[in-house]
């Protein structure tokens, strides 16, 4: 088998830890790193004065990875511009949050070519290569400049924006058409995938032939949507470890007879944070009699802290739990419990399993791991009951949760009562369903799956023309 060679804007290096950041992800193209040989390439996250592209080779339980580090102009504009404060608000539907500098798309176009210049010496010519999401649209088509006629494919985590919010991007045009120069592109779900095919017909004339591949011009490139899994054995086997057992001791002894509901994400404004406070409230204020029955464990640990967006939504946040607590908490008893903080993954997947609730409720995600991590580790005899936004990703794979529109607080109030009212009997049928799907669909199948496709794309397609 051909090697492969994965290259990300962050390397998660396997380092045998159980660390937040060791996520399915992480796992599984470090176990497909294993298997074929290769490389894992992308950014070290450090800064340095100049960029020099030197690359740190390591080697670590069979995975090799190169990272480089970037100045801090690079990092500002790259990394903080144009992919965080660009392209995440706007393909999360946030257009009020996107900001469109000069400066930012021009950082991004340079450190697409500064890793495509890094990375090429790296790629033998049987390698086939794979790029993952947004900070790196434009770099299949810097390594075509560069001469590479390998397999690339992409993949994208986040959702595809409606045609209409895309096209206020300045130069969307130029930057969607670097995609052509990948060999597959895949999806997290169809929905995402017919909004890309959407905004190339439109406004590219793109054509889609029958087996489903896309071309403008000369150009082509096949499209799969491919929902990513979890690593759900070694979720499950994590639920029942030594160290879980004892967080959900301490969570069942903290609660005091009392069911938990919990929400786990990245303090992001796209998860929905602030919505899922208020939800949650309503619930409080229109359920009195069952709302000392339960407590609500925000785990929100602080990301992208140096964009003032996030600095706001924290604040906000603050505010609020502060002000649920204040009218409504008791001398027994707290009705939200907001921790900005990552845990280990055994420990979570101890909070997970102690709860009767898993609410997950983001306005808008590619995917959501979160979700198939509940389901995961839940107890087969007693499961909990999760609640899911019909705007993640998920929520196709997972209809047997109950879906909720995020931003109506009522529907979310009426979720929470339900869970909690839910006989042991539809709770096991719903999570049976639910767990069937997340173990068939893992992140390994997800892997094979886009990996498989890519392999099988004919090497002399007009892709690899000189662009
Ligand atoms: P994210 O937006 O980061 O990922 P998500 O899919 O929910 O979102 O994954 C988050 C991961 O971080 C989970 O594995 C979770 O366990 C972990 N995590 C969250 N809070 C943690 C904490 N406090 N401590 C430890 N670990 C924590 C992007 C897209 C998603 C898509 C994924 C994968 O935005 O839509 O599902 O990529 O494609």
């Amino acid at each position: 088998m051909s090697r492969l060679i994965v290259i990300s804007n962050r390397v998660t290096a396997p380092n045998g830890s159980n660390s937040g950041a060791q996520g399915g992800l992480a796992v599984a193209l470090a176990a497909a790193l294993r298997e074929n040989g290769g490389i894992w390439f992308g950014w070290s996250g450090e800064q340095t004065d100049q960029f020099t592209g030197q690359i740190s080779m390591q080697r670590s339980e069979g995975v090799t990875t190169a990272t480089v580090d970037l100045e801090e102009q690079d990092i500002d504009e790259y990394y903080n511009g144009y992919a965080n404060r660009t392209l995440w608000p706007l393909f999360h539907y946030r257009i009020d949050l996107a900001e469109y500098e000069r400066g930012f798309a021009g950082g991004y176009q340079r450190v697409n070519e500064r890793f495509a210049d890094t990375v090429r010496p790296l790629i033998e010519p049987d390698d086939v290569v794979w790029v993952q999401d947004y900070h790196m649209f434009p770099l299949g088509q810097e390594l075509r400049r560069r001469g590479c006629k390998n397999r690339i494919g992409f993949f994208l985590h986040i959702p595809w924006p409606p045609r209409r919010l895309l096209s206020s991007l300045p130069k969307a045009h130029e930057l969607i058409e670097t995609l052509f120069a990948y060999d597959v592109i895949g999806f997290h779900t169809q929905e995402w995938m017919e909004s890309f095919i959407d905004f190339a017909r439109a406004e590219m004339e793109a054509v889609v032939q029958p087996d489903g591949v896309l071309r403008i011009g000369l150009k082509s490139v096949k499209l799969v949507a491919c929902p990513i899994g979890i690593d759900a054995k070694e979720f499950a086997a994590l639920a029942e470890s030594g160290s879980a057992r004892e967080t959900y001791q301490q969570m069942r002894t903290s609660s005091v007879g009392r069911s938990l509901i919990v929400g786990v994400d990245r303090l992001d404004y796209s998860k929905g944070l602030e919505e899922r406070f208020l939800g949650y409230e309503r619930f409080l204020t229109t359920y009195p009699e069952q709302r000392k029955e339960v407590y609500l464990l925000q785990i929100a640990p602080p990301s992208r802290a140096t964009v003032e967006t996030y600095q706001r939504i924290r604040n906000t946040l603050e505010g609020l739990s502060g002000k649920i607590n204040g009218a409504h908490a008791d001398l027994d008893w707290v009705p939200l419990r907001y921790v900005n903080q990552g845990y280990p993954r055994d420990v979570l997947a101890g909070v997970y399993r102690a709860a009767k609730i898993g609410l997950v409720t983001p306005l808008r995600d590619g995917m959501n791991l979160v979700a198939k991590e509940y389901v995961a580790a839940q107890d087969p005899k007693d499961p909990g009951v999760l609640i899911l936004s019909k705007f993640a990703g998920a929520a196709i794979q997972m209809e047997q949760a109950l879906l909720v529109n995020p931003y109506s607080a009522e529907e979310v109030s009426d979720a929470i009562c339900q869970a909690l009212n839910m006989s042991l009997e539809e709770r096991i049928e719903r999570w049976q369903a639910l767990k069937a799907g997340v173990d068939e669909q893992d992140v390994m199948w997800w892997l094979k799956k886009f990996t498989d496709e890519l392999r099988s794309v004919p090497m002399e397609t007009e892709t690899r023309l000189p662009v």
